[in-house]
């Protein structure tokens, strides 16, 4: 199955859901240069989602979906909004969202979770999930223990429905493997950071262009959810103190309020810039059609020059 034909775009690559990043604003950027644009709800509550929905609704005609982050304590309204506002593609992080699958199906939203496991997978896929996106843990933010390279085509051993690669994918080359993976299709959210669109502080774009191979740490990796961030001096601070201890709610101070600290005042020293790995390999700011348009360029002439 082809990822642009199940869900009608140019391209076969979807957004990440990108908490406090990905407005409506931004989704409709995304989904206007041919890939699927997400709103991010994971920093929201349910009356902004419902704002943002309704924004970008007036800023394009394509199909658009919303992310729900499963911690956030709104998902259960957030559940119901995308019902009500007919949003047509709903994509799930940080848990299992087997409770709202069967209303998502019967008001006819196309439901892909993103997955860390096969056991989720195999769940989820139980469930009537349309499509899986397998997350390996070189992506940002909140992430599961196995890589894309590994976790992918076991996901596509057992699953029937169509896979999705999320992780570790910023260029044509990547895409390519995520296909010979057995994905049909990518997400992508590092890149994109590093896009004219996108809203985040000058100052974090900067830190993107700046990263390389060995600039991300994982914080969280002791209590249970760990988060891939650009090394700074809140991530070290943050891995000395739960080395030393820490309980999970002096901890909290530095995850979900210090990633705000970044996107919105630029605080890169004691912000928490989510970013995977890839980006040591993002190097311009393009807008996003540029950066959609050179994913697929690349990929047609890496698959020409494959040499095996
Ligand atoms: O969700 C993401 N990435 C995120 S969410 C986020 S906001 C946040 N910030 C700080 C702490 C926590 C959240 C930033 N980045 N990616 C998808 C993803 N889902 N990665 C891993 C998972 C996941 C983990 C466990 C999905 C399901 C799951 O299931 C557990 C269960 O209940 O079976």
């Amino acid at each position: 199955m082809k990822l642009n034909e199940l869900l009608n775009i140019k391209y076969p690559i979807i957004q990440g859901g990108m908490a406090n990043i990905a407005t409506g604003e931004f989704a409709a950027s995304v989904s206007n240069a041919g890939g699927l644009g997400l709103i991010g709800a994971g920093g929201m509550n349910a009356k902004m989602l419902k704002e943002e929905i309704q924004k970008c609704k007036k800023l394009t005609n394509r199909p658009f979906g919303v992310n729900i982050m499963l911690l956030n304590p709104d998902a259960k309204e957030m559940a119901q909004i995308v019902i009500d506002e007919q949003v047509p593609i709903v994509t799930t992080g940080a848990g299992n969202p087997g409770i709202y699958m069967k209303m998502w199906k019967e008001a006819g939203i196309k439901v892909f979770p993103v997955v860390p496991s096969v056991a989720l997978a195999k769940r989820l896929e139980r469930a009537g999930a349309d499509a899986l996106i397998v997350e390996g843990c070189e992506a940002g933010g909140h992430i599961g223990e196995a890589t894309t390279m590994a976790l992918v085509p076991q996901v596509v051993e057992n699953v029937s429905i169509p896979v999705i690669a999320a992780g570790g994918i910023a260029s044509g080359k990547q895409l390519l493997a995520a296909f010979a993976l057995g994905a049909c299709g990518v997400q992508i959210g590092t890149v994109l950071l590093a896009s004219q669109e996108c809203p985040i502080h000058e100052n974090y774009k900067q830190a993107i262009l700046k990263a390389k191979d060995t600039s991300t740490t994982v914080t969280g990796r002791i209590n249970g959810t760990p988060v891939r961030i650009l090394k700074n001096k809140m991530a070290k601070a943050y891995i000395q103190k739960e080395k030393e201890g820490a309980d999970m709610m002096e901890l909290e101070k530095y995850t979900l309020g210090s990633l705000k600290k970044a996107v919105f005042e630029g605080n890169v020293d004691e912000g928490s810039l989510m970013a995977g790995q890839v980006a040591g390999m993002v190097h311009e700011i393009k807008p996003v059609q540029q950066i959609l348009q050179d994913m697929m360029d690349e990929l047609k002439e890496a698959y020409q020059n494959l040499e095996i």
